[in-house]
């Protein structure tokens, strides 16, 4: 068979335009693509919601690749091990007890997978730059290509609609600060402001990380390092049960709501 040109063009634009047209009103909006918004990509499209992952870099994995200063190994506690072996990434315990590591590329690659092929859609090169709201609740949001957003030119984005929306942004929080900026003092949180992420604690992190998971605004969940970002915590360093832990308490909070 002689390779055309316009034909594998042809088949680019038609498979992306059916992907993002069937994004284009979700149950379930996640921005981010670390190991929290992953996770709970992975258990929204295994719980049946329509959900769809805006990941503004070309890969998704967020900080996991590098594990602690590009050493790709991550670390993990006794409570997370359970759901790390549940999504087929093999852990070994370390000399150290109670502590587990897992090969960061075998996390990524794998959990990444088990979600794509659970159903979740994943938008790489994309970032969100601003929320749709109404009626006090997130109900979408703006999106652009990465790429417009880095060379600074002026072109109008496109948004799309959800019922609820994860802020898995990491340690920027980025959603709720769109919200906090053009509505300061309307978050879900003690002040009603960003509470802001406090000095490196690992084991206080972990706890928070996990307990701060829940709806920062009406319809947008925070999960991962943007809980303790939203909701005022200590950041945790290289270690990423309670990331995952987050990924999956932010999915059963939302399908609880959706069922
Ligand atoms: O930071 P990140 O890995 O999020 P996480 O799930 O995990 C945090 C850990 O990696 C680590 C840690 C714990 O051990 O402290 O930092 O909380 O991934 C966040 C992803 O969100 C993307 C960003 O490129 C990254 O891959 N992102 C951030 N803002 C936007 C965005 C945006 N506005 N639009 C699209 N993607």
């Amino acid at each position: 068979m002689q390779l055309d040109e316009i034909a594998i063009s042809r088949t680019i634009i038609e498979g992306f335009f059916r992907k993002l047209s069937s994004a284009l009103e979700l149950d379930v909006a996640i921005v981010g693509g670390g190991p929290s918004g992953l996770v709970a990509g992975y258990f929204l499209a295994k719980g049946g919601a329509k959900v769809a992952l805006f990941e503004r870099k070309l890969s998704v994995g967020g900080g996991m690749w590098g594990g602690g200063m590009l050493f790709n190994e991550i670390v993990i506690q006794e409570d997370a091990r359970e759901l790390l072996e549940e999504l087929d990434v093999r852990t070994v315990a370390s000399e150290a007890p109670g502590y587990y590591r897992a090969d960061s590329v075998e996390a990524v690659t794998t959990i990444a997978s088990k979600a794509v092929k659970a159903g979740m859609k994943v938008f790489n090169g994309i970032s969100i730059e601003d929320v749709v709201v109404r009626e006090d609740r997130i109900s979408g949001l703006v999106i652009n290509w990465s790429s417009i957003e880095m060379t600074g030119l002026h072109v109008d984005p496109l948004s799309i609609r959800s019922r609820f929306v994860i802020d898995a942004t990491g340690h920027d929080t980025e959603v709720a600060a769109m919200i906090e900026k053009k509505t300061p003092g309307r978050l879900l949180t003690p002040s009603g402001h960003l509470e802001g992420e406090k000095f490196m604690a690992p084991e206080e992190a972990e706890r928070m990380t996990v307990q701060n998971t829940r709806e920062a605004y009406p319809g947008l969940f925070v999960s991962g390092m943007a809980c303790n970002a939203a909701f005022g915590g200590p950041r945790m360093g290289p270690i990423f049960g309670g990331m995952l832990l987050s990924g999956r308490k932010a999915a059963d909070l939302i399908l609880q709501k959706t069922a």
